[in-house]
């Protein structure tokens, strides 16, 4: 079928709900995948796939999806054909080498000879490597922050996120091997009603992006102001100014970056801003 887009997303897991979240935020009409396998977008040419995520990269090799989202880890890990073609902006995490707490670490040559438990054995193993490292891989599929606990290994490589498992196994974080996050990824070449179909998909999922960046601001300011607060929050083109009832005053509304917010809020009320309402952003643009 070349005028349908299989995405794959998982199916139960870390990385599903943001998945979903964000395919419905782009407008795609479609249900919860609890007990199914796959369905079609309502009013979009998009099939949804419900898969285990470390199927997805294999799926997407074989054609047999489209496109896929999971986490950069795994797709690195499994090797398969198929480009990164966005990343999206959540789920992040670390892929992480850590070690028992008592040990005193001196650096990467401590894993010289040592056992490595984990999940992601191409991963580390290109990390020694790079690295000039002779150690040992022990793959295991899940529980890895046990294995030094039981002797099953000197050390670990895992996905952290806050920390806290680690420190719960008495392990301490000692080498940062990626950095990883949610990423949307495609196959090699995809047939031209495919890739259009992909492209509308991808401008809306720019659009989601920006708006989640961005909120919508409105201000009252004294008029000799409105230069000075527009070159801080000059917005998309300009910010829109209505004069309010109070003589020589306005209403400026514009746009400010959800990254340097609250510096810009501080920036606006030494310029004389007052009754600022801060408003999030559906969609966005440019
Ligand atoms: O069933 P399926 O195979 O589809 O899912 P899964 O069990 O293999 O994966 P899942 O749902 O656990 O994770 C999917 C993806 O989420 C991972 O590949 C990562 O890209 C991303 N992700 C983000 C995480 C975490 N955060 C995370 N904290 N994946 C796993 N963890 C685990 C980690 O393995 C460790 O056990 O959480 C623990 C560490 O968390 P902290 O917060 O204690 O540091
Ligand atoms: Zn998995």
């Amino acid at each position: 079928m070349n005028n349908i887009l299989r995405i794959a997303i998982q199916k139960s897991g870390r990385l599903q709900e943001g998945s979903l979240k964000l395919l419905k935020d782009c407008g795609l009409n479609i249900s919860n995948g609890k007990d199914q396998l796959k369905t079609q977008a309502g009013n979009f040419p998009i099939e949804v796939l419900f898969l285990r995520d470390d199927d997805i990269p294999q799926y997407i090799e074989d054609g047999v999806a489209d496109a896929g989202i999971i986490g950069e880890n795994v797709f690195i890990e499994k090797q398969k054909k198929g480009n990164i073609i966005k990343r999206l902006d959540f789920s992040k995490c670390r892929l992480a080498l850590a070690i028992p707490r008592s040990e005193q670490y001196t650096g990467l040559t401590w894993f010289e000879g040592k056992n490595i438990a984990t999940s992601y054995p191409n991963i580390v193993s290109d990390y020694l490597k790079k690295n000039n490292i002779k150690a040992g891989i022990h793959e295991i599929s899940g529980s890895v922050e046990i294995a030094p606990g039981i002797g099953l290994a000197d050390a670990i490589c895992d996905i952290v996120s806050t920390g806290s498992t680690l420190l719960s196994n008495g392990l301490k974080e000692v080498e940062l091997v990626l950095k990883s996050e949610a990423v949307l990824i495609s196959r090699i070449q995809l047939e031209k009603s495919k890739q259009d179909i992909l492209d509308k998909l991808l401008f809306r999922i720019e659009a989601v992006q920006q708006a989640r960046n961005n909120k919508y601001i409105l201000l009252n300011c004294p008029n000799e102001s409105i230069e000075a607060i527009t070159n801080v929050i000059p917005g998309m083109k300009s910010p829109t100014i209505l004069p309010l009832g109070k003589e020589g005053w306005s209403s400026l509304h514009s746009v400010v970056d959800e990254n340097d917010f609250w510096e810009k809020i501080d920036q606006l009320k030494a310029l004389g801003a007052q009754g600022i309402l801060v408003i999030p952003i559906e969609k966005m643009i440019k």
